[in-house]
């Protein structure tokens, strides 16, 4: 019987035994509560959650938690979520508690088909599958307000910019001022207009994030208005909502997966859930683009868990399921680019809203400025030196700097 193993740092409170308090996380999330009980039956304890190892570790302890198998639903995610994070945030004995990993086994990651495409498949579609450069992407702004004819204008205005992806803002769904039905068949056109300039095809995440009942059915809308990628918010739509988006056989687009609200729990250095968790559990849904973070934005992070984020994204032996694309957003510039390479490496998509639409010659310049950047990394130069004749690029930098 194979073992999903729980990684988890805890600290128990003032007089709470530490290997206890390991003990009380396996029980309460398998067989066990807070006192003993008289109806447990002897076949039940194989499903008992064993506590493989306790550790020391700054102000509390490392834990590795197994949990058999079968304990598992296979395919459920929500069921896997409840065993793996479920009461235990809330043990009065944990003075903190926190999901670091997931280890799943072929068993519980058999029933999921994982990501469509991957980073060669999204990169075949951009055409990068030659040159290997990190992606550009951009957020229409401001996040609401405005009209299907001008978001339409600024969608065209940073594709023949230069930049790959454009989304729609984590906030922005089908609100009466910009109706999907309207804005997505706008953008489309325009980035079609794009191709035939250009010969480049740029993606267009349509965010469907949508209540429950109505996901599916905003999906097959924007695919039979032209969509060429959907976006959806996972943590407020629900992790399965993803794997329902990339498992429906009539949906053959790539998705990209936005994780607003995630600060919430990843933040907290001691208590919640860390990103790397949700890394699993996405690629296994099959998100073909996921936002881990920057070096250099505005966001909060950690490089080491971010860096081991990514590599959980990327890691080519994972159950054979595709890779995922990390997003580096949130704050980002072109001064940054540099930077967000050297650290993250070229398997990247540098995502930029303020970083292009704030560009003092305007958001065409402002997606040119990012690839002029990236273009820079590629080929070794610095910002500063490729800066002196690519004005783009240069304007940025007199605006924002270099971000180091
Ligand atoms: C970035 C962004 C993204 C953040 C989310 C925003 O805009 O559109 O939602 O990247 O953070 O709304 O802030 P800017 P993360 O480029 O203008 O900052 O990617 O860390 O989840
Ligand atoms: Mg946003």
């Amino acid at each position: 019987m194979g073992e999903v193993i729980g990684t988890y740092y805890y600290r128990p409170k003032a007089g709470v035994d530490f290997k206890w308090a390991a003990q009380a996380i396996a029980e309460e999330q398998t067989t066990g509560t807070w006192t003993d009980i008289s109806t447990t039956q002897e076949y039940v304890r194989y499903l008992d959650g064993r506590v493989h190892e306790v550790v020391p570790y700054n102000d509390g302890y490392i834990t590795k938690v197994g949990f058999a198998d079968d304990i598992f639903e296979p395919g459920s995610i929500p069921q896997y979520l409840s065993v793996v994070s479920g009461n235990l945030y809330g043990l009065s004995k944990l003075a903190k508690v926190r999901l670091l990993d997931l280890d799943f086994t072929e068993a519980t990651t058999a029933p999921f088909k994982g990501p469509q495409f991957g980073i060669e498949g999204i990169r075949k579609i951009v055409g990068t599958d030659k040159s290997r450069r990190p992606h550009v992407g951009t957020i229409i702004k401001p996040k609401v307000g405005l009209n299907p004819k001008d978001t339409a204008q600024v969608s065209y205005e940073a594709a023949i910019g230069g930049v790959d992806l454009i989304k729609d803002d984590e906030t922005l769904t089908d609100q009466k001022f910009c109706p999907m039905a309207d804005r997505l068949p706008a953008v489309m056109e325009q980035l079609d207009r794009v191709k035939d300039d250009t010969g480049r095809t740029v993606l267009y995440a349509i965010n469907v994030s949508a209540p429950g009942d109505k996901i599916l059915e905003r999906a097959e809308e924007a695919i039979d208005l032209g969509a060429n990628m959907l976006m959806v918010d996972f943590v407020v739509c629900g992790i399965d909502a993803v794997r329902v988006l990339a498992e429906d056989s009539s949906i053959q687009l790539p998705l990209h997966v936005h994780r607003t609200m995630h600060a919430a729990m990843t933040r907290e250095p001691e208590h919640g859930v860390a990103m790397r968790a949700f890394c699993r559990l996405i690629r296994m849904a099959g998100g073909d683009q996921l936002h881990t973070g920057t070096i250099s934005g505005k966001m909060d992070h950690d490089t080491a868990e971010l860096l081991g984020d990514n590599k959980a994204l990327t890691d080519p032996n994972y159950f054979g399921l595709k890779d995922v694309f990390p997003v580096a957003s949130g704050g980002l510039a072109p001064g940054g680019v540099a930077r967000e390479i050297e650290v993250l490496g070229k398997d990247i998509i540098l995502q930029a809203g303020g970083g292009i639409h704030g560009h003092p010659n305007g958001t065409r310049a402002g997606a040119t400025a990012m690839r002029q950047a990236v273009d820079a990394a590629m080929q070794g130069t610095t910002l500063e030196e490729y800066a002196k004749d690519h004005a783009e690029l240069a304007a940025a930098l007199e605006k924002w700097g270099t971000f180091a």
